[in-house]
C-alpha cells in the first residue's frame, strides 16, 4: 500500500488562507482521513486557522428536505444569485451512500456543479459520501464546513432529510433551510414530527406546479406558526421555482437576514460555541460511547469546560481524546502482575 504523504499544517493554513483552492482541497482531505498521524495533523491545521474571527466569519447555512425536492437546483440556483453579487461560496454536498435511485450516477455536488460554471474561482464545490449508518450527518463534515468558512463568504451543507439529519444539521448550521417538495407525505409527515421547530427558513420548491405548492406552503405557514418558538424572527415561508428561477431574490434575503439577526441579537457567537462543544461531545461518545464521555467527567463537564471560552475545540478534542485513553488504559491494566503470564484470565477482566 502506497503511504499518502500528509502536509505539513501551518503550512497549509497559510495558503488556505490565501484562499489557493488546491490547499483547500488538501485540507478537506486531511481533516478526512482517520489516522492517527493525520488527526493530530488536522487539530494542528484547525489550531492554525482558528482565532477570534471564527466566531463570526461567514455565514454557514444547512439545506435539508425529502429526496428529490429541488435542493440541489435551489443550490444552484442561490449560487448564481450569491456570485452575481460578488460573494464567494462553498458547497458540501452530503450524499447518502446508499441510495439506490441514484443508480450510482452522478454526485449530488455534481449536479450542482453541472449547473454552475467549474472555472468560477469564487466557488468551491465537494461532494461527501455518508458514512454514518444512522442517517444523520456524518462528524468530518463539521471541521470541514470550518476550515471553509476561513476563507469563503456562504458556505453551505445539502444534506437529505431523514429525521436525523436535520437534527444534526442544526448543531452544525448557523441557518437551516428545509425545502419542501408540493403535496407529498415526507412534507406530511414532517409536519406531524417535531422537526419542524428546527428550521428557520422554509422553502416550498416548484412553484411553477401551481395550486399544490401554495396549499403546501400554506400548511408549512399554519405549522410553523403554532411552534412555540423565538417572537423575534418571523419563520418565512418561501414558494420558488427553481426551474423558473422565480422568487430565488427574496429566498437569498432571508438568508441575509437571519443571519442579521443573529448578529444583532448577540446569538452567532454563541450558537457557534455551542455547537463547538456539541460536536466534541458527540465525537467522543461517537467513538468512545457513554462510558468514555463518563472518563472525561461527563457530558456536563466537557460541555462546560468547553464553554469557558476554550476557542479552538480540535486541540480541546484531541486532549479529551488522550485523556480518555490514557484513563481507559488504567481501568484496563491488572493490578497484579502476574497476570499478564495467564492470557486468559485477563480477557474475562
Ligand atoms: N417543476 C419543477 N421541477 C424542479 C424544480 N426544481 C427542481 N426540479 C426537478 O426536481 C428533481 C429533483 O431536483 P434536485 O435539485 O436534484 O433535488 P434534490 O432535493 O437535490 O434531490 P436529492 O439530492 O436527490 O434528494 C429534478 O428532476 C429537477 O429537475 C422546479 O422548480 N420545478
Ligand atoms: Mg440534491
Amino acid at each position: 500500500m502506497t503511504q499518502v504523504k500528509l502536509p505539513d499544517p501551518e503550512q497549509l493554513a497559510l495558503r488556505i488562507l490565501r484562499g489557493e483552492r488546491a490547499a483547500v482541497a488538501s485540507g478537506l482531505n486531511l481533516l478526512d482521513n482517520k489516522l492517527a498521524e493525520a488527526r493530530s495533523r488536522s487539530a494542528r491545521l484547525l489550531a492554525s486557522l482558528s482565532g477570534e474571527h471564527w466566531l463570526d466569519a461567514g455565514h454557514l447555512i444547512g439545506i435539508t428536505g425529502p429526496p428529490g425536492a429541488g435542493k440541489s437546483s435551489l443550490v444552484s440556483a442561490l449560487i448564481r444569485a450569491w456570485r452575481s453579487s460578488g460573494r464567494s461560496v462553498a458547497v458540501l454536498a452530503v450524499d447518502p451512500s446508499s441510495r439506490p435511485e441514484l443508480g450510482g450516477g452522478a454526485l449530488l455536488g455534481d449536479r450542482i456543479r453541472i449547473k454552475n460554471s467549474s472555472h468560477d474561482e469564487g466557488l468551491f464545490i465537494r461532494s461527501l459520501a455518508n458514512r454514518n449508518q444512522l442517517g444523520g450527518v456524518a462528524t468530518e463534515v463539521w471541521p470541514m464546513s470550518w476550515l471553509l468558512l476561513t476563507c469563503f463568504d456562504i458556505v453551505v451543507i445539502e444534506t437529505v432529510g431523514v429525521g436525523q439529519t436535520e437534527i444534526d444539521i442544526a448543531e452544525i448550521g448557523d441557518t437551516v433551510c428545509y425545502v419542501a417538495q408540493p403535496a407529498s407525505g415526507d412534507t406530511i409527515q414532517y409536519l406531524k414530527s417535531g422537526i419542524i421547530e428546527i428550521p428557520d427558513i422554509f422553502a416550498v420548491n416548484k412553484s411553477d406546479l401551481g395550486a399544490a405548492a401554495r396549499k403546501t406552503a400554506a400548511e408549512i405557514a399554519r405549522s410553523a406558526s403554532r411552534q412555540d418558538r423565538r417572537a423575534d424572527w418571523d419563520y418565512p415561508v418561501c414558494l420558488v421555482s427553481a426551474a423558473m428561477s422565480t422568487g430565488i431574490e427574496q429566498f437569498r434575503d432571508h438568508f441575509d437576514r437571519h443571519r442579521s439577526f443573529l448578529t444583532n441579537a448577540g446569538l452567532l457567537g454563541k450558537l457557534r460555541a455551542r455547537h463547538q462543544s456539541a460536536w466534541v461531545v458527540r465525537l467522543l461518545k461517537e467513538e468512545f460511547g457513554t462510558f468514555g464521555l463518563e472518563l472525561a467527567g461527563g457530558r456536563t463537564a466537557v460541555a462546560e469546560r468547553l464553554s469557558k471560552g476554550v476557542l479552538n475545540q480540535f486541540e480541546e478534542y484531541e486532549r479529551l481524546r488522550k485523556q480518555i485513553l490514557s484513563r481507559f488504559m488504567s481501568v484496563s491494566r491488572p493490578s497484579s502482575p502476574t497476570k499478564k503470564e495467564h492470557p486468559d484470565e485477563q480477557a474475562i477482566v
